[in-house]
């Protein structure tokens, strides 16, 4: 709602609906009444908008663009009845002023804001450009290129930034909504002619031809495959191609694209599922509503290498006080060395420089070799090489030194939280926190919790992600967790692929096609050949332990494929060694140019194996990888590893690269339909069928025979599964 109260000559709207005033039609019908009440009031001289409990508004209410009865087309006409008051409107900013919030300050003549107020036009991150006439008023005021920017990233930007590009007129320290009414006082009687920003000339610049169509290629390279930053740049071409109301016009069409494309469906999904799964829940019935996280006033990280390094970086950034320890002198200086290089960068990016990150002072960051010094830490981060025995004799290790109640976390990708737990005294303070790399960059935090892992341990790992500006997901244990366990058949059929007669370059090329950021063999390059080499020897899947006379290709019963295991031994490790699924320019190299070498090498296997090479069209391509990676998802979901399929999706945007604009996985899975799904995988399992990757997993099969219910109800039907499942 829109509360109206008037003062002795101002009267004041106040935009509510909490948590963030979204502008749902209820509050778009009160302000407009708010404003006719005000225009018909002889005693009203001027006008002032603020909303409720210190947030301006977050916008449109993203939930209303999915209902048949929108409200966001009724936002544009309310804009231009703010601007064509003829009293003067004060917009007075505190919190927020976001998409259809600030389109609404936009059309008011003056703009007050808070010193600690954020403001944006943040529609292209849901799939959906500003069009409530933003794209119209904001060059107008602020200039192309400034709203260009702030239109086609969606970027939020602060109070002073905006006082700098002129978006607002004032700001203020303390109490915004006085000094907004005192404006509003002052600028009664003054011509409202110029303060009206749909009269107003877009800025020229000399050479705006030139600088459009250069941050054409700009906003196109930055979308990878996401329309909405290039409709954005249209509509804002048409600003300065267009007078107001044909503007306008354009606007309101490439709106409709945008609203009717699946993109911002997906997009508005994600925005939500990285909200939903704050709310964690595991199968024993433990809860977010009901476990209160642990204080972490002191930390830990053990072990130096790239993960290591990148966790102390996040941790010094989220001003949390620190030691590092390294097992021995000479890592512990080479850690120390990559640390604080990483630190100055990231210093550099922030505002106020080096100041701001204490990272020189020991009493918030100190280096040890001595496990000593980890008596007093309130929680522990062990990073160290990926290796069972290590990892339980440092957890053996942490329980005798640390604290009763410190939290013990282990950064693993696959290795088992219940065994590492059975090293320490208190396995119900050992949890999984699995950091992606670059750990100080990446947004993914996957958290395990184990058979004994306590709710409190749970609460504080998320609180642990929420201070290190991470999006955390809490699921459950098995080799793999969600997000790795999802990828080992993906990377699988890959393969696969090249067996049969694909070639890396033709396979990642469909992959980044269809959005990914880099394809499965680019990547693979990139992460290193032996990381994977050396877990499947510790399996005795390849190497000394493979027992003599197993089938080049087959291991358990299931088809195998010996490709990148052939690799490794030739040292052809990716990027580091300059030779992997591609060549590289050096060792250390990341131009990835297709090998000769490898082409040959894969013929004279296929012949070894008498393998008849076929054509592979894009299609299976994408559908062999993809559909497999989303089978292995509904056996997440089943066995309840995971709670929900929005924690698959947040986990493959944020971790994985998948592209946002198709919502994750699971989401693609449900556009795509999941009859479709299940007959692809039938398909390609009976064509192959040693392999289990392909063969539908049941609680995909039971959710087309009900009917192929909407992605929300799918965890309903897994209550009524057989216990076979
Ligand atoms: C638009 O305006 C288009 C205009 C043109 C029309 C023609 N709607 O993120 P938080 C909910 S498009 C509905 O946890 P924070 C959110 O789901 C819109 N709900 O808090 C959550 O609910 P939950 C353009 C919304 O402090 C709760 O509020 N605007 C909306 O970390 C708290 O949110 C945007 O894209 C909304 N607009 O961050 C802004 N916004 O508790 C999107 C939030 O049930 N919002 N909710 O889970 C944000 O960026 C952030 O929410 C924030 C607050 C910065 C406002």
């Amino acid at each position: 709602m829109a509360q109206y109260a008037r003062g002795s000559t101002v009267a004041v709207i106040r935009l509510c609906n909490p948590p963030v005033n979204a502008l749902s039609r209820a509050v778009l019908q009160a302000l407009e009444d708010g404003l006719k009440k005000a225009d018909a009031d002889p005693s009203v001289k001027a006008v002032m908008i603020c909303g409720e409990n210190g947030k301006f508004s977050a916008g449109a209410d993203i939930r209303g663009f999915s209902s048949p009865e929108r409200s966001g087309g009724a936002l544009g006409p309310i804009v231009s009845l703010i601007e064509s008051s003829e009293k003067p409107v004060v917009a007075a900013i505190e919190g927020v002023a976001l998409g259809g919030g600030l389109e609404v300050a936009l059309g008011c003549h003056y703009r007050i804001a808070h010193m600690k107020a954020r403001m944006g036009l943040p529609e292209v991150t849901i799939g959906l450009l500003p069009g409530a006439e933003g794209t119209q008023r904001l060059p107008r005021l602020i200039g192309v290129p400034a709203a260009l920017e702030m239109i086609t990233t969606g970027k939020h930007i602060p109070a002073t930034e905006a006082l700098k590009l002129g978006l607002v007129d004032e700001i203020v320290e303390e109490n915004t909504i006085e000094a907004a009414i005192r404006l509003a006082n002052k600028v009664i009687g003054q011509p409202l002619g110029p303060r009206r920003l749909s009269l107003k000339p877009v800025p020229k610049l000399p050479n705006m031809e030139a600088f459009l169509d250069k941050a054409l290629v700009k906003v196109k390279k930055q979308a990878w495959g996401c329309l909405a930053p290039e409709l954005c740049f249209q509509a804002v071409r048409a600003a300065t191609e267009r007078p107001f109301a044909e503007g306008v016009r354009r606007e309101r069409e490439l709106f409709q694209v945008l609203l009717s494309s699946g993109q911002a469906q997906a997009l508005q999904y994600a925005f939500f599922a990285e909200r939903a799964v704050r709310r964690w829940a595991t199968p024993s019935g433990a809860s977010w509503s009901s476990a209160a996280p642990q204080p972490v006033r002191k930390a830990a990280v053990i072990g130096l290498g790239t993960m290591g390094r990148g966790i102390v970086t996040c941790l010094v950034k989220a001003n949390i006080p620190l030691v590092a320890l390294e097992q021995d002198l000479e890592n512990l200086n080479k850690g120390r060395k990559a640390v604080m290089v990483l630190l100055e960068r990231e210093a550099m990016k922030m505002e106020g420089g080096a100041q701001t990150l204490d990272f020189h002072n020991p009493a918030r960051l100190q280096f040890t070799v001595d496990f000593d010094q980890l008596r007093d830490v309130d929680l522990v981060i062990e990073a160290v090489f990926e290796n069972m025995a290590l990892k339980k004799e440092i957890f053996h290790k942490l329980s005798k030194i640390c604290k009763p109640g410190a939290l013990l976390c282990t950064n693993t990708s696959a290795l088992n939280i219940d065994e590492i737990a059975s090293a320490t005294n208190h396995p119900q303070q050992v949890i999984g926190t699995h950091f992606f790399s670059p750990a100080h960059v990446m947004r993914l935090l996957e958290i395990i919790y184990g058979r004994h892992t306590s709710p409190t341990a749970i609460a504080t790992a998320m609180q642990l992600a929420k201070a290190l500006k991470k999006v955390g997901v809490v699921v459950g244990n098995c080799f793999g967790f969600v997000g790795n366990r999802m990828m080992f058949p993906y990377i699988q059929q890959a393969v696969f692929l090249l067996e049969e007669g694909s070639r890396p370059e033709a396979v990642d090329q469909v992959l980044e096609d269809f959005g990914f950021k880099i394809g499965p063999f680019r990547m693979s390059d990139l992460a290193g050949l032996d990381v994977g080499w050396r877990s499947r020897k510790d399996q005795g899947l390849t190497g000394p332990s493979l027992p003599a006379g197993t089938p080049a290709r087959q291991r358990h019963g299931q088809r195998y494929s010996p490709l990148p295991d052939l690799l490794c031994e030739q040292g052809r490790f990716g990027q580091k060694t300059g030779r992997g699924w591609y060549q590289y320019e050096k060792a250390g190299g990341r131009t990835a140019t297709p090998d000769p070498w490898l082409l040959n090498f894969l013929s004279q296997y296929r012949d070894t194996h008498g393998i008849k090479t076929r054509f592979i069209d894009q299609e299976e391509i994408l559908e062999r990888c993809l559909f497999s990676l989303i089978n292995e998802g509904f056996a997440i979901l089943a066995e309840g590893i995971a709670s929900g399929p929005e924690h698959l999706d947040v986990i493959y945007i944020n971790g994985y690269g998948w592209p946002k604009h198709r919502g994750g996985p699971m989401f693609y899975a449900s556009t795509v339909g999941l009859p479709r799904v299940l007959a692809k995988l039938q398909k390609y399992s009976e064509a192959h069928p040693d392999v289990p990757g392909l063969r539908p997993s049941a609680f995909l099969k039971k959710l087309v025979a009900v009917g192929n219910p909407p992605l929300k109800e799918w965890m309903s039907y897994l209550s009524q599964q057989s216990s076979k499942l």
